[in-house]
């Protein structure tokens, strides 16, 4: 097996950079009591193909829930963006294939609409499959991908010009903070924005518990081959010995908070390397791997109202499990 070292040294610098900041982030989280991993780093090319698959199985209810809302409520949502009618530059956070944003670009165009289209994603082959696809299926499009770390590529945004902005941030991202780290977000979001700018944020809504628990423990185990696939990440990129036969997948849900939580349950007494780090684990011992919080529209508002935001508009789909909340910059 090489070692983290050798595997760093056919890294260029802005790789090299990452895999040190995984690495720090990694031992510090499996070294502390109780372990945890941070699930932005399940999405690497394994980790987003099993994304999709997720959006495409049957438990897995938010996709299409937030795909029910932009496709029937396409007019509403543009009309509140549009507001007065000036230009503006619409910029999505974590654009992905843009599936669901699609719908509003098409009816903007189609309204001849003043609107520059910004997607932000970390992955490169996404944006350079926007800015091909999208001049082609949607005739017309001024585009102008940014690749890179959300906050940075709102620093460039802003930049590209002085026009109102309305930030889409979908799919209930936000639900992969904790509540307080959540607020943090979107106050330090508020701060790249100006008075009137405005922000469409899809929240996952809290509903019944078996329905929620369900989505998060597929019968097919998509889910679980997602969790245990950062372990087999850490073992691809930073030399880890992983044994993932060695680990159960254990998601939970409290309907009372609306936390949804995964886990990963040791079976039994093991020790796993990871480049020079020993780290042990005791039958049943944890690692806590994401939280998918559930929201209730108070706590949505109350979001809104902390973070310099006022919340104005609701848009929901037809069982009223997910909405997509339009705030306005105060
Ligand atoms: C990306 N995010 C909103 C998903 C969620 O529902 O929390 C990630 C996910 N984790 C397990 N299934 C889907």
């Amino acid at each position: 097996m090489k070692n983290i070292e050798n595997m760093q040294a056919e890294l260029n610098p802005a790789e090299k950079k990452k895999s040190s900041q995984f690495y720090h982030d990694v031992i510090t989280g499996l070294s502390a009591q109780p372990k945890y991993l941070n699930s932005k780093y399940f999405y690497d090319a394994v980790g987003d193909k099993l994304f999709q698959d997720l959006m495409n199985c049957d438990e897995y209810y938010p996709t299409n829930c937030e795909l029910e809302i932009f496709s029937e409520k396409t007019a509403e949502i543009c009309r509140a963006i549009i507001a007065d009618g000036d230009a503006f530059d619409l910029i999505e956070l974590g654009a992905g294939d843009a599936t669901k944003s699609a719908y509003l670009l098409g009816y903007l165009l189609e309204n001849k609409v003043d609107f520059t289209y910004l997607p932000i994603d970390i992955s490169d082959n996404v944006i350079s499959y926007l800015n091909i696809t999208l001049p082609v299926t949607l005739p017309g499009i001024k585009i102008k991908g940014l690749n890179g770390e959300y906050f940075d590529m709102m620093e460039k945004a802003a930049a590209v010009s002085n026009k109102r902005k309305v930030v889409m941030f979908l799919g209930s991202n936000i639900g992969n903070l904790n509540y307080e780290d959540a607020v943090g977000f979107c106050r330090n979001m508020r701060g790249h924005l100006s008075q009137g700018d405005m922000l469409l944020i899809g929240f996952d809504l809290k509903k019944n518990p078996k329905t929620v628990l369900a989505a998060y423990n597929d019968k097919e185990g998509i889910t679980k081959r997602f969790n245990l696939n950062l372990l087999e990440r850490i073992n691809r990129e930073l030399g880890g010995n992983f044994d993932v036969t060695k680990f159960e997948h254990y998601p939970t849900y409290d309907p009372e908070s609306g936390a949804c939580k995964s886990y990963l349950v040791s079976i039994c007494d093991q020790e796993v390397n990871i480049g020079s780090q020993t780290i042990r684990f005791l039958k049943d011992e944890y690692i806590f791997m994401e939280i998918s919080q559930k929201f209730s529209i108070g706590q949505t508002d109350e979001m809104a109202n902390r973070s310099g935001f006022k919340p104005v508009d609701h848009f929901f789909d037809s069982r009223k499990w997910f909405t997509d909340a339009i705030w306005i910059a105060e």
